[in-house]
């Protein structure tokens, strides 16, 4: 090669796109293309990333955001303009509602066409409608500014609180050229994107101080907690303190759920009972009933209760009670500021507080042995859950799905966890739809089995990934809860026309055969053992399979355990 067309080589927006993405060690998309983004996946493709198509761009927006939850590093999501901008935006809202970093970039159309509102192919301004619902918004015109639209992407959506990232890539930009040297010189290797934030020493020692003097402290875990990967130091302060710790949903398994100090078996009496609680990446948001009223206990003691915080967020604080002692940090660096505290002499809490916790914990998981060896005709969800929990307990590095209302709410007590960031669910939203895609995610970025637990409502939201799972391998085992409906399958139309009640689906609907129809397996479970005989046998294998569980369709409870949130006629119609 000539020195004379080393410098006249020409580089493309496609390629700057690529080229951006990969020097910052992204090597997945999951999208789904068309004009003006198609080439883009062919050429991502070509040049060695894993570009995972997807059937409905939800989906793939919700893997991009599993992803980015799993390894820290923004997930992608690549769309069309308009409606597949739009039917990704559902899933970069609530990656940013659950603090998953994730950038969802979409093509868009012409902007001179599109700002005049002269009527373009597929015309939308899509940045003005992403702003509001994500963390930050970009556009990038020039194909000079590539570099810097996505390094401003990647600092968005990694530091801090993490969330959801907008950019916007206007079809003209990926034809443009220039020249390739330069081009490449124009990309940024974003140093530290997420940088530590190490608290105030005098936010340590308050919150030491406060931990020191409590008499029946409880230390509560979220999902901030696990994604951040500071599982040993979190688990070594949990122990050398020798606190009773709860984990939120997707903490559980950050340590194991059948730890001697896990008090999920005894929720009620310790969130009622504790006078100083530690929340590490958990917000008191609607899932803790916001730190007060009758889940805290009595009035008396709400009072006297305090909290001690870690959130990388400040304003996070204060958000529902009074906060006594905010430690603002990363929680790698806060936890071992507070190790640093903590030594090896800490003195463990009062016997009374934890034996109190242990003979609670002890009753109800009896109780709930017992109801777990029961073997009815149909299945219920506990009994089918039974079998779950040894397959999971055997098979401790399996990624966990898991979506529904009764399904969810089962699974998540039923069910321990055993390794941190195994469980993926339907998060701070409590949202339906994001099962096939988490699960994609999970096994695209993990290499692990993983199954996916879905109530039959649930599963219908993204049930056509059923094909992208048996396109591309992928090691799923799909469990649908199929009780005929949305919480159970026994409404009835009271009107007297011929439709069937709102909540009520086909009655015996078999989803197996939905994975058989692209090539996976499809099994039809009416027992735990059988149930039991396919998960592992999917495991084993390694192929997609669907496993229809058929469970008693008068099993469920409305809205599961949340029902108190359904609002009621107030006035019985005469
Ligand atoms: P859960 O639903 O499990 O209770 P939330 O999603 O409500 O958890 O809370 C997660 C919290 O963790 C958020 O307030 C977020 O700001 C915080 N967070 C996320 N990552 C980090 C981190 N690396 N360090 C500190 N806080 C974090
Ligand atoms: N739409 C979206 C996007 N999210 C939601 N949470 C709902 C609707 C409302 N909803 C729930 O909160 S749970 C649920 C719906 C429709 C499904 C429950 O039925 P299921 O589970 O079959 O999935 P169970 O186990 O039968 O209760």
């Amino acid at each position: 090669m000539t020195i004379e067309t080393q410098t006249d080589a020409q580089i493309d927006g496609f390629h700057l796109v690529i080229d951006a993405l990969k020097l910052n060690g992204i090597d997945t998309i999951f999208g789904l293309p068309g004009i003006p983004i198609t080439d883009l996946t062919r050429m991502a493709q070509a040049e060695g990333m894993r570009v995972v198509s997807f059937r409905h761009e939800q989906h793939a927006g919700n893997a991009a955001a599993a992803a980015g939850y799993l390894t820290q590093k923004p997930g992608i999501c690549l769309t069309v303009s308009a409606p597949g901008f739009l039917n990704g935006l559902t899933a970069l809202a609530n990656a940013t509602v659950n603090c998953f970093p994730m950038i969802l970039i979409s093509g868009s159309s012409e902007r001179e066409i599109v700002d005049l509102q002269q009527g373009d192919y597929e015309e939308m301004d899509q940045l003005a409608i992403a702003k509001p619902l994500c963390k930050a918004a970009y556009r990038v015109l020039h194909a000079e500014d590539i570099g810097v639209g996505i390094a401003r992407a990647i600092r968005s959506a990694l530091s801090g609180r993490p969330g959801g990232v907008y950019l916007d890539l206007p079809a003209k930009l990926f034809a443009q050229t220039m020249n390739a040297a330069e081009g490449k010189s124009s990309l940024i290797k974003v140093v530290d994107p997420a940088p530590r934030q190490i608290p105030a020493p005098d936010a340590v020692q308050r919150a030491l101080a406060l931990l020191k003097g409590a008499k029946r402290p409880l230390i509560v875990l979220g999902k901030g907690a696990s994604y951040a990967q500071a599982d040993a130091d979190i688990r070594a302060m949990v122990e050398k303190t020798g606190i009773p710790y709860l984990p939120m949903s997707m903490a559980k398994g950050l340590l194991p759920d059948t730890h001697e100090l896990s008090a999920s078996a005894a929720r009620s009496y310790v969130l009622a009972e504790a006078d100083v609680v530690m929340l590490v990446g958990a917000r008191l948001n609607w899932l803790l009933s916001h730190g007060k009223g009758k889940t805290w206990g009595t009035p008396g003691s709400a009072q006297s209760r305090q909290f001690i915080q870690i959130d990388i967020a400040p304003t996070e604080i204060d958000s529902n009670v009074p906060i006594a002692a905010p430690l603002i940090g990363d929680i790698g660096s806060c936890v071992s500021a507070l190790l640093a505290g903590i030594g090896s002499g800490w003195a463990k809490p009062p016997a009374d507080w934890t034996h109190a916790i242990a003979e609670r914990k002890d009753k109800n998981l009896s109780k709930m042995a017992a109801t777990l060896a029961l073997n009815p005709s149909p299945m219920n969800f506990h009994s089918a859950l039974g079998s779950i929990r040894e397959v999971i307990k055997a098979h401790p590095d399996a990624m966990l799905v898991n979506e529904g209302a009764n399904t969810l709410d089962f699974t998540r007590s039923i069910v321990d966890m055993y390794q941190p960031r195994k469980r993926l669910d339907v998060g701070t939203w409590g949202i339906m739809g994001i099962g096939m895609g988490f699960a994609v995610a999970a096994a695209v970025t993990t290499g692990k089995p993983v199954i996916a637990i879905e109530g039959d409502s649930a599963f219908g939201f993204s049930g056509m990934e059923v094909e992208t799972i048996c396109r591309y391998k992928l090691p799923v085992c799909v469990v649908v809860f199929n009780n005929n409906g949305v919480y159970r399958g026994t409404d009835v139309n009271t009107s007297g026309t011929p439709d069937v009640a709102p909540t009520v689906f086909v009655k015996g609907a078999r989803y197996d055969k939905m994975m058989e129809a692209f090539g996976g397996v499809g099994v039809n479970a009416t027992t735990p053992a059988e149930l039991t005989r396919a998960l592992n046998e999917a495991i084993a294998s390694g192929r997609p399979t669907l496993i229809n569980a058929v469970i008693d369709e008068t099993a469920g409870t409305e809205s599961g355990r949340i029902t108190m949130l359904n609002p009621q006629a107030a006035a019985k119609k005469k």
